[in-house]
């Protein structure tokens, strides 16, 4: 029973959601392709401000992108992505740096799925 509240929940959640689910890549997005485990491209710049991924799930389970700074501050989380699907992750405002991209499922990053994003 547990489960199928978190499920019609999870489905409330993403059917809220305003970004594009699915379909092609937003005008002006950064492309990321993600499986097991892995981002790629796992080195990415891009300007400050407010940054579009379109993150692609080419994998076999879900994922997610989180982008934490260089003191280990999480500042944004994309939603989880189910296996081969695709949306757009917005990051409204964020400032010149060095950041780690990361896969925040239990043990993805351990195994690798993780990468650098600079902003310039
Ligand atoms: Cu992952």
């Amino acid at each position: 029973m547990r489960a199928a509240a978190v499920a019609l929940v999870m489905v409330a959640l993403l059917s809220a959601c305003g970004g594009s689910s699915g379909g092609t890549a937003p005008a002006g997005s950064t492309q990321v392709t993600m499986t097991e485990f892995k981002f790629a491209p796992s080195t990415i710049t891009v300007a400050h401000g407010k940054v579009i991924f379109w993150l692609i799930n080419s994998g076999n389970v879900a994922h997610d992108m989180a982008i934490r700074d260089s003191s280990n501050n999480r500042v944004a989380t994309s939603d989880l992505i189910s296996a081969g699907d695709s949306k757009e992750f917005d990051v409204n405002d964020i400032p010149a740096g060095t950041y780690t991209i990361f896969c925040t499922q239990q043990g993805h990053e351990a195994s690798g799925m993780k990468g650098t994003l600079t902003v310039t």
